[in-house]
């Protein structure tokens, strides 16, 4: 499975390509439009969601609402491209004033040198985190495949600013509809995160904080210990550390096992006749030498506050090399919300690859019958 996506920020649309999947699953656009409307709420969002209302387009592969087995397009358009036709034109002569306040935090400066470019735009643009919306669409395909064979992916915010959740408040059974537009499913933090997003946003200032992904139904054995780049953990890691903005990736109580002897971490077994080998604690998140083991996998990501701020910092004039504020652009105080669906969307992708992998098959019914027969195999009903 693999995707590619395309498109700027300010441009006409973003495009997605998604390889791999069986033919024969049955795609509801309406549940892809969820998420994409998800990923657009949140306190702290600027002005540009006022503008959006992300609905995607499937223009390959499917038909007749079913997978065909072909590479699917998917594609979202950019209502704001009509306010950026003569800057973002395809064609002519540059348009504009150049941003030339190379902001610190961001992909301006390096970009700028990597790229050879004269304009901050020519890399804002792609490095924006506008493109999530891409990998929401094509995660929302992913999770429907992964329903579909009985594997969930939810996510929630867990700290905002350094606010974080009491987990005594939290009611696990919510993480399925939950409609905070936080996506914070303790309700008193929930309150302490917006007053803490207003005072950024009055002075000027952005803030991060973190999501936690949690993967129901998962079967054990996902991934391999037997070669690094199978390693279904690394693999993990790195379809949220590549999320906009993302600066810590944790898998289960990860940091915790600096802290703590072994004898703390280690999820011991039991045996239950019904249950089988099981566990009490999940202090590994579901993942033991780079394989599911049946648990439910857990996963947390930290997201930096966003490099944009209204009262700027200290850079340089890229042209000019003179000492500068670094340049102001309409932008999120907070967008630790969104990018908790974008966690959700690229774990899905990444599950989805490792099942493929391991259960292979071109028809999804041939994909639920590899899945049957292995957890006959492993006395699992
Ligand atoms: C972003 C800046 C803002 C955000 C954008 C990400 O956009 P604009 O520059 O148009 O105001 O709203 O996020 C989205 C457009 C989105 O769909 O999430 C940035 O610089 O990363």
């Amino acid at each position: 499975l693999r995707f590619l996506t395309a498109g700027e920020s300010h441009g006409q649309c973003l495009t997605a390509i998604l390889e791999g999947l069986p033919a024969g699953l049955k795609i509801n656009i309406d549940e892809i439009n969820q998420k994409l409307a998800r990923r657009q709420t949140g306190y702290g969002r600027g002005g540009r969601m006022k503008i959006e209302t992300d609905k995607v387009d499937i223009l390959s592969g499917v038909r007749f609402a079913e997978t065909l087995g072909d590479p699917i397009t998917l594609q979202i358009k950019n209502r704001d491209w009509s306010n950026w036709l003569q800057k973002m034109s395809v064609t002519g002569e540059p348009f504009g004033e150049k941003v030339t306040a190379a902001r610190p935090g961001h992909a301006d400066l390096v970009g700028i040198h990597k790229y050879d470019r004269k304009d901050i735009r020519d890399i804002l643009e792609r490095a924006s985190a506008r493109e999530t919306a891409a990998k929401v669409a094509v995660g929302a395909v992913c999770q429907q495949f992964l329903q579909d064979i009985g594997i969930s992916v939810f996510s929630h915010v867990v700290n905002i600013g350094g606010v974080e959740i009491d987990r005594h408040n939290i009611n696990y059974a919510k993480l399925a509809n939950n409609t905070s537009d936080l996506n914070c499913l303790d309700e008193a933090a929930e309150t302490k995160m917006r007053q803490k997003i207003r005072e950024a946003g009055q002075a000027g200032d952005t803030l991060g904080g973190i999501f936690e992904v949690i993967v129901k139904g998962a079967p054990e054995g996902l991934g391999s210990h037997i070669q690094w780049d199978k390693r279904l953990d690394g693999k993990l890691a790195q379809s949220l550390m590549s999320i906009q903005a993302i600066k810590a990736v944790e898998i289960g109580e990860g940091v915790s096992y600096a802290y703590n002897p072994g004898s703390k971490m280690h999820d011991e077994m039991f045996y239950d006749e019904n249950k089988q080998v099981y566990r009490r604690t999940n202090h590994a998140g579901g993942l033991e030498g780079g394989m599911t083991n049946g648990e439910d996998i857990v996963l947390r990501a930290v997201m930096k506050p966003i490099p944009t701020l209204m009262s700027p910092l200290h850079s340089i004039d890229i042209e000019t090399k003179q000492e500068v504020l670094a340049s102001k652009e309409r932008s999120d105080v907070c967008a630790v919300a969104a990018a908790s669906i974008v966690g959700a969307a690229m774990a899905a992708f990444t599950i989805a690859d490792a099942v493929l992998e391991q259960f292979g098959g071109h028809a999804m019914n041939d994909v639920k019958k590899a899945i049957e027969n292995y957890q006959k195999r492993l006395g699992k009903r």
